[in-house]
């Protein structure tokens, strides 16, 4: 990997000199965002049709923020994507999506959850539910 990258890089930039300065900076621009993305970004998609979620269990990294992509394919129901730290314990969410009428799409920020497992379900119809693998 290392060794690719000053490959890549070392012509780009010899090139961008000899255009002008502006090459350059897009660069340097180009590098940065890499490497903020690409590590941090890694997304998981759910996908509700039919009144079903398209998996009953989800993967995301303890300790840390992440992202999931929801994504409501019922024409005119209202799904949504909640965490809670097991099926016996709805009163507190440790994440709460915001309802998407269908057909619709949504980018859900969950916050650092523990390592274990925690329960997830729609709201709006708790049988459609599953398992959150943190770690
Ligand atoms: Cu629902």
């Amino acid at each position: 990997m290392v060794q690719q990258s000053y490959r890549e890089r070392r012509p780009a930039r010899e090139l961008a000199d000899r255009l002008s300065g502006v090459g350059v900076q897009e660069g340097a621009a180009g590098g940065e965002g890499e490497t903020g993305g690409g590590e941090t970004g890694g997304g998981t998609t759910v996908t509700a049709q039919n009144l079903q979620f398209d998996t009953d269990t989800i993967e995301l990294p303890a300790d840390e923020p992440s992202r999931i992509a929801f994504d409501n394919r019922d024409a005119g129901q209202q799904h949504n994507l909640a965490i809670y730290a097991s099926a016996d314990d709805l009163a507190e969410p440790l994440f709460r999506g915001d309802l998407v009428t269908g057909p619709g799409t949504a980018t859900y920020d969950v916050p650092a959850l523990e390592a274990g497992e925690d329960y997830f379900q729609c709201d709006v119809h708790p049988q459609m539910n599953g398992t959150v693998v943190v770690g």
